[in-house]
């Protein structure tokens, strides 16, 4: 099995955009450093890396004959917000159980941001005081019943949709689609840096540059706050990954590398060094990024840039997986 043999629905524009971040290159004064923007693969709801990973998913949902996608994630959870515009395209119901990962006290949490749009799109959307935790929920399982007690056909996408067989491949296809876009640019990047909660998108992109002739760092920076999970959920979405698309032998443990750091105490709660990056990449680029996920893997990489641990003649491929629209959940900080 390749990773061709897969059917693959078309949710993105194409290869999402990748181009060099020139001012924060400067201002850093080493590596060169870009950024591939999952923020802008697609016209559903902004896009994003669960778009993406949705392609290889939604031929199997179509083909069990779902009426209903059943997901999960916090209050601002990206990917039920890309699973909630997924669904609208297909015509197809969603209901989401929106758990208060995150304890943040702006007034509007539950009600701007990703869960805003969620609702304008249709889903339905079920708060849930429950906190956070990358596994397999209750929760979920519940509203899963739910769906089938009354008569509906569920499809169940779990956190991120890590946990989900085909989770990985959408990022195992990534990696492809950068060495493509490499050979275009006539650069090579040898160090990708990508922030790592529930894994799937980081385990994607491990097997899929396994795959390659040319080895490269992939640096996942923790954003969950409790690592080992996080680790164990990487390594283990990863070797399935590979599995799947026939890499044919053991990843290795050095290649499955998630740096903890930048997280803070707690998931979802910015600390001064995201706060800073965001305005960083905000003043010298204009690139927007968020305070759960992009402000601390960004946070990651200007710190291993100026620690040496990216040497200066790098070259760095920043993933920018697009979970802005929690920046209106926020707003308190600003
Ligand atoms: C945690 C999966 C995650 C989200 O957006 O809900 N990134």
């Amino acid at each position: 099995m390749s990773l061709d043999d897969f059917d693959r629905y078309p949710l993105l524009f194409g290869p999402s955009p990748v181009h060099p971040l020139d001012r924060l290159t400067q201002h850093l004064g080493g590596p060169q450093i870009w950024a591939k923007r999952e923020d802008c693969n697609s016209g559903l709801a902004y896009g994003g890396n669960k778009t993406r990973k949705l392609e290889y998913i939604v031929p199997d949902a179509l083909a069990s004959g779902a009426d209903t996608l059943v997901s999960i994630g916090g209050y601002q959870s990206n990917h039920t917000r890309q699973v909630a515009a997924v669904a609208a395209q297909l015509g197809l119901k969603a209901r989401l159980v929106q758990e208060k990962w995150v304890d943040w006290p702006d007034a509007v949490n539950d009600k701007v941001g990703n869960i805003l749009l969620s609702r304008i799109m249709g889903a339905t959307v079920q708060l849930d005081a429950a906190g956070f935790d990358i596994g397999i929920r209750d929760s979920w399982e519940q509203a899963l019943e739910d769906v089938r007690a009354a008569g509906g056909t569920p499809y169940g996408i779990p956190a991120g949709a890590s946990e989900h067989r085909l989770g990985g491949l959408g990022f195992a296809n990534w990696a492809g689609e950068v060495e493509q876009q490499e050979a275009q640019l006539g650069v090579f990047f040898d160090t990708i840096v990508v922030c790592t909660v529930t894994g799937s998108t980081h385990a994607g992109m491990i097997a899929g540059f396994a795959q390659q002739d040319r080895p490269r760092r992939v640096i996942g920076i923790d954003a969950s706050a409790t690592l080992e999970k996080t680790r164990a959920q990487v390594g283990r979405i990863a070797r399935h990954t590979a599995d799947l698309i026939g890499l044919g032998r053991d990843l290795r443990d050095d290649e499955i590398t998630v740096l903890e750091g930048w997280a803070g105490d707690l998931y979802g709660v910015p600390v001064q060094s995201t706060i800073d990056a965001i305005r960083l990449t905000g003043e010298l680029e204009g690139m927007i990024i968020d305070p759960v996920y992009e402000g601390k893997s960004m946070a990651g990489l200007i710190d291993l840039v100026r620690q040496g641990d990216i040497p200066a003649d790098s070259t760095v491929l920043y993933a920018h997986l697009g979970g802005q629209p929690a920046l209106n959940a926020y707003s308190g900080i600003f």
